[in-house]
């Protein structure tokens, strides 16, 4: 398997994942809305993955011998604003994929990537960690449209025999994630106050949910690995197997920092339903790619806040310049 496409190729875990894949060889094509860097030339298409017409194109164009399907709307807050654009994007360019391979009955490899928060509320402490093989229970409407993907593509595998390798995806986070995510929003507030434009007041929602945090790169790699040793028709959760609070990250983070700074509860940060702790079982994706990731969550953080001070502080000498 060499030509690979990697849909949402412009995105927080896909322009980590094009630039891993190319170093390692394979010829990456990258599909997203709007072009972006990591490309140059006929590689990197510009769709829209809601067209049908488009999806099928796309296929004609990169004749990809695997595929990582990452594109998506990508946050839950946005999606109870948004639940049809929602679950719309997050549901029909698989589908479309899935049918084209179908038509096509080429032999390619599909990732699609799923979330944790397809298994909804933890009832008990005893249910955790959680296992791919237990019950989903989505109560937002991201993990609503994953959790309908996840369906038709075990769905495909079987009735069609395509070769479809499905994620639940836990936490992660990194270098370069946008700020409408928990803890890039810390990180970008606490380079604000280190670099004197805020107030040393931080604005949070819920801190004391516990989430299952991996580093993006370390993501990536289970991806290459379940593109390349994941079994046919099988979910994997792609997780750590540990959580932290988000209390301790927000300490942490603010360490790295070197600033002290007061919390304060911000309403609109708080979601309608919250899930007090995700932690998931790796021990399917161990034992079947031998994956386990490998970057401390000290390490993790540091990426992510010194991304937030280079980015704030280059801003800041555009505007002085
Ligand atoms: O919506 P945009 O313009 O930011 O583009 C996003 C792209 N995308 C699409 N591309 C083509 N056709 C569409 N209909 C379409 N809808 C969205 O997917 C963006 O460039 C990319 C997703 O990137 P992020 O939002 O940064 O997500 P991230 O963190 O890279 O997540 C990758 C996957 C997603 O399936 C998440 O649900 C999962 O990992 O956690």
């Amino acid at each position: 398997m060499k030509r690979i496409l990697v849909t949402g190729s412009g995105g927080f875990v896909g322009r980590v994942l094009v630039d891993k894949m190319s170093k390692r060889g394979f010829e990456v094509w990258g599909a997203d809305r709007a072009p972006s860097e990591s490309f140059s030339g006929e590689r990197q298409l510009s769709v829209d993955l809601t067209s049908e017409a488009s999806v099928s194109k796309l296929l004609d164009q990169s004749r990809p011998e695997g595929i990582v399907h990452l594109a998506a709307q990508s946050s839950v807050a946005r999606s109870f604003d948004a639940p049809i654009e929602t679950i719309l994007t997050n549901t029909l360019p698989a589908l479309y994929i899935l049918d084209g391979l179908r038509a096509r009955s080429e032999s390619c490899r599909l990732l699609v990537i799923g979330s944790a928060d397809e298994y909804g509320p933890v009832a008990s402490p005893d249910t955790l960690p959680l296992r791919e093989d237990g019950p989903v229970n989505p109560n937002n409407p991201y993990a609503l449209a994953k959790s309908i993907q996840n369906q038709y593509c075990t769905g495909f595998s079987t009735l069609y025999g395509l070769d479809v390798v499905m994620t639940r995806s836990f936490n992660h986070t990194g270098a370069g994630q946008r700020d409408v995510f928990v803890l890039p929003s810390f990180a970008r507030q606490i380079a604000e106050i280190k670099l004197g434009s805020r107030e040393p007041v931080i604005r949070v929602g819920n801190l004391d949910v516990k989430r299952d945090f991996l580093d993006v790169r370390d993501v990536c790699d289970a991806y290459i690995a379940l593109l390349e040793r994941g079994k046919r028709g099988l979910t994997y959760n792609v997780c750590s197997g540990s959580s932290y609070g988000l209390r301790d990250l927000l300490d942490r983070l603010c360490d790295i920092a070197g600033v002290d700074v007061k919390v304060e509860v911000d309403p609109d940060r708080l979601r309608p339903a919250d899930t007090p702790e995700l932690r998931g079982d790796p021990a399917r994706i161990q034992a079947d790619t031998g994956w386990s990731p490998r970057t401390p969550i000290e390490d993790t953080l540091r990426a992510l806040y010194e991304s937030w001070e280079r980015e704030l502080g280059d801003s800041e000498d555009t505007k002085s310049n």
